[in-house]
């Protein structure tokens, strides 16, 4: 058989192998893996690690996001920076607005990403709403039709669930098998602390951090795991940002229950130190949970290395910095309390994570893979067509050169926003050849896919994920 592709004297790694062997890709899909294999076209990959494309199961992108202010990406300008970040699925959530249907939210959104998407995409639901048709109706259909996981938030006023309302959206999860995803903080909390700080004057972009200490964090991802471990369902705690968050996560898997835990660059790269700065810089990096300490990093990498973390995501968020419609809006450049939320990220994931966890030794290639892309598809319901190299999958492969350097420079980056909160930060090994379902997208570092090559995908249910030791 020729092929139409093969990628040729790679080293191949998966999240439980490294092997040399050449790929060959037939129709889109990986129909072999051989020595001296021949096809229309060769990509050499002597020297580069060849991966799955990665998946990256937490991104925001044109989101609404509240009055005046406007999410910094499209479906095209998010999906090319997750793109030229080495990914090539891109799960962004799809938010039920209050007093509005989940149809209405899915129409607006796959409209929004229609002939746009330079990935695949695939959408998590968020749940603002949950009447009696939501829960008993509308969210079952929506699984059927693969929209298999769904958020709730603890926090945010038009967003937040109260307890009672989480018990019943976790139930319907457990009904359809579908698998909830919580965002933990303590709103009544974080409501008290600001208006201490507001009383005491304190509005600048650290009390965004002061007013979300850890101990918001910790309550609340203990009361979520407690409220599924009530209904007896799986849950997944989303950007974990520190060790007493994560102890809850390792305490409730001795006791037994399926408990999935997502981190992100920020956690890993960014402290609280990052909110001050002249000018309001500090804006850059106010995102929810907010960033901690250096020693929370420590905590947060035992969690990577031991798998108390399956999913390494960039919670990709992005907002322009000097910009009316983003961080600096009119009110937010003078109080915290008006500073969107949220910071870019899906082009930095991958380089920052092998960078700071394979090349300096903390991770291996293997533990890398599960973590960027395999762990994501088979939580989420896409494996094994993506987030592995093997006969039968989808031919999403990204060729990596564990030695290229760079410096983090947003003016090098692909996405929507002005900045990138790692501006300077060096990093060690980089994606270099993008290929989507058998289509090299990005070539030795320049753009060779088109607007519209990625396509939207439904999901199956979750599958377990195999953790290390
Ligand atoms: N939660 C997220 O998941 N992303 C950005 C902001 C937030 O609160
Ligand atoms: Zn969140
Ligand atoms: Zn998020």
């Amino acid at each position: 058989m020729t092929f139409d592709l093969v990628i040729a004297g790679g080293t191949i790694a998966t999240a439980a192998d490294v092997f040399k062997a050449d790929i060959g890709v037939k129709d889109g899909v990986i129909t072999a893996l051989g020595i001296g294999l021949e096809g229309a076209e060769t990509i050499d990959a002597t020297g580069k690690y060849v991966l799955p494309g990665g998946i990256d199961s937490h991104v925001h992108i044109d989101q609404p996001s509240g009055e005046g202010i406007v999410m910094a990406d499209t479906f095209e300008t998010g999906t090319l920076s997750g793109l030229f970040g080495g990914n090539t699925t891109l799960l962004p959530f799809c938010v039920q607005e209050k007093g509005k249907s989940l149809r209405d939210a899915l129409t607006a959104y796959h409209a929004k990403a229609e002939g746009n998407c330079y990935t695949d995409v695939s959408f998590h639901l968020v749940i603002s709403d949950p009447t009696e048709s939501v829960l008993g109706q509308e969210l079952p259909a929506a699984v059927a039709d693969g929209y298999t996981s769904f958020k709730v938030f603890m926090t945010y006023e038009n967003l937040r669930l109260n307890d009672a309302e989480i018990l019943q959206v976790m139930d319907t999860a457990r009904r359809t098998g579908a698998l909830a995803m919580v965002h933990c903080e303590n709103e009544d909390a974080i409501r008290f602390l600001i208006d201490r700080h507001v009383a005491e004057g304190r509005l600048e972009p650290l009390s965004h951090a002061t007013t979300r200490p850890l101990a918001v964090e910790r309550e609340a991802t203990h009361r979520a795991i407690t409220l599924a471990e009530v209904v007896d369902v799986p849950v997944v705690i989303v950007h974990v940002s520190n060790g007493a968050a994560m102890e809850e996560i390792e305490r409730a898997r001795a006791r037994g229950m399926n408990v999935t835990g997502e981190t992100c660059p920020q956690y890993i790269r960014l402290t609280e130190k990052d909110l001050e700065g002249m000018n309001w810089e500090g804006a850059k990096a106010v995102c929810s949970p907010p960033p901690r300490t250096e020693a929370e990093w420590d905590n947060i990498w035992r969690g990577i290395q031991t798998g108390v973390f399956d999913v390494f995501s960039s919670d990709h968020c992005p907002f322009r910095y000097d910009d009316e419609r983003g961080k600096l809006n009119p009110k937010g450049r003078k109080d915290f309390r008006h500073v969107p939320n949220g910071i870019p990220g899906v082009e930095t994931r991958l380089p920052i994570l092998f960078s700071e966890g394979v090349s300096k030794g903390r991770i291996d290639i293997t533990r890398f893979v599960a973590l960027t892309s395999t762990n994501h598809a088979k939580t989420y319901g896409l494996y094994p067509k993506k987030g592995t190299i093997a006969v039968g999958a989808d031919a999403d492969i990204v060729l990596w050169d564990p030695e290229a350097e760079t410096t983090i420079r947003h003016a090098n980056l692909h996405d929507g926003s002005d900045y990138s909160p790692y501006e300077g930060l060096e990093v060690k090994g980089l994606p270099r050849t993008v290929i989507l379902r058998g289509k090299v997208m990005v070539k030795d570092g320049e753009l060779v896919g088109a607007r519209g090559d990625g396509r939207y995908l439904p999901r199956e249910l979750s599958m377990k994920v195999r953790r290390p030791g």
